[in-house]
């Protein structure tokens, strides 16, 4: 597979921490993913009353939403995580939960910056890295306060010195996340996506999801590698 992604967008993910792509997969793939979504929701995207208490979600190995990890989506998982476009490691998940947000009354604001595999009891060590590319693929259209992911441009690098700073104190993913207030990671953005739109971001990346106030939910996956 050749290279997908262009060098601008490359420097970006390396001086960012995060990169949106699009066109991963086909509008037609990225459509039959949501419309699963909602059929595997038990909703109607017709209906507001059917979003409020989703169905159980079921199944999580719907072909029509593991098609949305084309060997497009994992040749830029492998160039992004490995710095080549070496994808034997990086395979296609088996299985799906979701991450949706729903429409919230009242107003708009981010949840707060978290490093992922930060749970005490899960131990995740920070060296090696416990993770190696994270991804958040988007379903439906992801407009401004409709319950997008939110990034802290450059955080990476910022909680990669800190860890680097005190590598004791910071054994763990739980330790480094902890102190995420001390790192001067500046100020968030919203990602606004489009359908099949995927973000790649750095284990070390601040982030966070954000109230949904849209009128509609935010379907989203996310994978890691
Ligand atoms: O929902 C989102 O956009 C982000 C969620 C997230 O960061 C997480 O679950 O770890
Ligand atoms: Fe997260």
């Amino acid at each position: 597979m050749a290279p997908f992604l262009s060098q601008a967008q490359i420097r970006q993910y390396i001086e960012q921490g995060y990169l949106l792509v699009s066109g991963l997969m086909s509008d037609d793939v990225a459509a039959r993913a949501e419309a699963a979504m909602w059929r595997n929701l038990g909703m109607d995207s017709g209906d507001p009353n059917t979003w409020a208490s989703p169905g159980e979600y079921a199944p999580d190995d719907d072909p029509a939403m593991l098609a949305l990890y084309t060997s497009e989506f994992l040749t830029v998982a492998a160039q992004l995580g490995e710095g080549v476009p070496e994808m034997s490691s990086y395979r296609a998940p088996r299985r799906l939960r979701p991450l949706n947000t729903y429409p919230q009354d009242g107003g708009w604001a981010p949840h707060g910056p978290h490093l992922d595999h930060a749970i005490k009891e899960h131990g995740h060590k920070t060296f090696p890295f416990a993770f190696r590319v994270a991804t958040m693929t988007y379903l439906n259209d992801v407009a401004s306060h409709g319950g997008a992911t939110v990034v802290w441009p450059g955080s990476h690098h910022r909680m990669e010195a800190l860890a680097y700073a005190d590598p004791s104190r910071y054994e763990t993913m739980w330790e480094l996340n902890r102190d995420i207030g001390k790192a001067d990671i500046g100020d968030p953005v919203e990602v606004i996506a489009a359908r099949g739109d995927a973000l790649f971001y750095h284990v070390f990346t601040a982030h966070c999801g954000s109230r949904n106030v849209g009128k509609k939910p935010r379907f989203a996956f996310n994978v890691k590698w």
